[in-house]
């Protein structure tokens, strides 16, 4: 369509007057740089250099403000999650696993190992996967009954009833077969069997996740983990012959706002179906009670799982595997952590005796500190093994430089501490003097190599402050319980050595 003569002069005129602002703003701008350099060219370089700086400061400060207004925070936490490291593969945890076995771990090794087992047996079986996930008693066993007449799943008005997992063969719509998990129920009150429910929804194609209500903020939660894997969820609203159309379609609507998975979420209703006891009135004025059937409402879940099921099968398979392997590394992590914990604890302790020892056995002064740096070494070489860091010889001996360093004004105290803790100890008698100065010394090995050992495990390298920030504190905690401990550990060394002399 064209338009009108005055429409185009008044467009014109306004173009006009625009650039004529435009050129305006331009020149006073102009001249404003002219009247700042002239300025600036008389000014000291110093002056100048400041002001650069100045400017550059603002002008980045300026950009990040920009680029934040402009990026919503949901699209910069997308971003993030994004950029945050991919699934492990199964070359990679396999490659764990065998490094873990060579050192000893088999035991911790197990579960992650169990767990690609059961993946390949379901690649091998070819089976679709559905696990039915949700709180407790918000009708899964009932869903599982309705879904299967003949299923015997436990049903109970009580919390908590499904106490394993339960698999069943369901026929879909369009006649596919699928392995159906009943699940106990999630975020019961002592919550033992949460973390059983959602491995097992780890292991699923899909994951069917039934309420019956709103989303309380742990339940959202409880979804987005499974989200998080990019696991195709169906989000059933349970119980719907409760609720009428209306309140369901407001449900719904809210829920589907609520879960931010986008097309990756089906929203749907669904029904167990039950039976509902009515009073019948008679013209006569007789009363009866009747018992009216209300049939299971499951044709709009069936549908969404087949929806899913009929689209691409190696994504689907794909995205089970990467949960899987998700799964199976952070199982190998968790025991991992508690072998190696269970082992640098081991090498702890025997340092600290060995500590205790030397410093009894010392023939002449000064040659314990020979000792004790030899076992220091010793000591810290073990938790880097044990932790995989590699820390060169340089690096422990500037370590441990520092960390005496770090205890020099903290030694008269240990001592104090020590000579305390044996006074309750009767008939120490002449010994005392070596024996304070064999427990200080073991105050100082066990809360070393308890600080080297934790920023070990939590850091993954050893960054020097921190670990001698951890050892200051370590120094000071429970210190009069560890120094009652030690000293009974170094009398009885002392015993024993008496017994073999005599
Ligand atoms: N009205 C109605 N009641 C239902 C429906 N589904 C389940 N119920 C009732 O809800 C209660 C709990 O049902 P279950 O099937 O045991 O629930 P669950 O989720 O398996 O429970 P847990 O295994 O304890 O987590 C029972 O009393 C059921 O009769 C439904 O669709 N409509
Ligand atoms: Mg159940």
């Amino acid at each position: 369509m064209r338009s009108s003569l005055p429409l185009r002069l008044l467009i014109a005129v306004g173009l006009s007057l625009g650039l004529a602002l435009l050129l305006l703003v331009v020149l006073y701008a102009t001249s404003i740089a002219f009247q700042v350099w002239d300025h600036l060219r008389q000014s000291p370089v110093w002056f100048v250099a400041l002001y650069a700086l100045g400017l550059a400061l603002l002008t980045g400060f300026g950009a990040r403000l920009i680029w934040r207004v402009l990026t919503p925070r949901r699209r910069r936490r997308a971003r993030r999650e994004a950029e945050s490291p991919p699934a492990p593969t199964e070359a990679e945890i396999r490659a764990r696993i065998e490094r873990a076995v060579s050192k000893g771990a088999v035991a911790e090794a197990e579960e992650a190992r169990q767990e690609l087992e059961e993946l390949a047996a379901r690649r091998e079986a070819g089976q679709i996967h559905v696990a039915l996930l949700g709180p407790v008693s918000t009708g899964k066993s009932s869903l599982v009954r309705a879904l299967l007449p003949g299923a015997t799943a436990a049903v109970s008005p009580v919390g908590g009833t499904t106490r394993e997992i339960t698999r069943y063969t369901w026929e879909s719509p369009a006649g596919d077969r699928l392995v159906i998990s009943d699940l106990p129920g999630l975020l019961e009150a002592d919550g033992t069997l949460d973390t059983v429910a959602r491995e097992e929804a780890l292991r699923a194609h899909l994951v069917v996740y039934l309420i019956e209500g709103d989303l309380t903020r742990d339940q959202l939660t409880a979804l987005h983990e499974v989200l998080a894997l990019g696991k195709p969820v169906v989000l059933a609203l349970g119980k719907s012959d409760l609720m009428s159309a209306q309140d369901q379609e407001t449900l719904r609507a809210r829920l589907a706002a609520r879960v931010a998975g986008g097309s990756r979420v089906d929203v749907v209703s669904v029904s167990a179906g039950a039976e509902r006891e009515l009073v019948r009135m008679h013209s006569d004025g007789r009363e009866d009670v009747v018992t009216r059937v209300i049939p299971p409402r499951t044709e709009e879940l069936a549908q969404a799982i087949q929806r899913r099921i009929d689209g691409d099968r190696k994504v689907l398979d794909g995205l089970r595997d990467a949960a899987v392997f998700v799964l199976a590394s952070r199982k190998l992590d968790e025991s991992l952590a508690t072998h190696r914990r269970t082992r640098a604890l081991e090498v702890v302790s025997s340092s600290t005796r060995k500590a205790i020892l030397g410093a009894m056995a010392a023939v002449s002064p000064g040659t314990d500190v020979v000792i004790q740096g030899y076992l220091g070494f010793q000591m810290l070489r073990g938790l880097a093994d044990i932790y995989e860091v590699p820390l060169s010889k340089v690096d422990v001996e500037r370590f441990l430089l520092n960390a005496s360093g770090r205890v020099n004004k903290t030694v008269p105290v240990l001592l104090a501490v020590a000579g305390n803790a044996l006074k309750a100890f009767p008939g120490v008698g002449t010994l005392t003097g070596g024996l304070v100065h064999a427990v200080a010394y073991g105050l100082l090995f066990d809360s070393l190599g308890r600080a080297v050992a934790d920023t070990l495990a939590s850091r993954g390298t050893l960054p020097e402050q921190v670990a001698l920030k951890t050892f200051e504190e370590r120094l000071s905690e429970d210190v009069e319980g560890r120094a009652r401990r030690l000293a009974k550990l170094a009398l009885a060394e002392v015993r024993l050595t008496r017994s073999t002399r005599s």
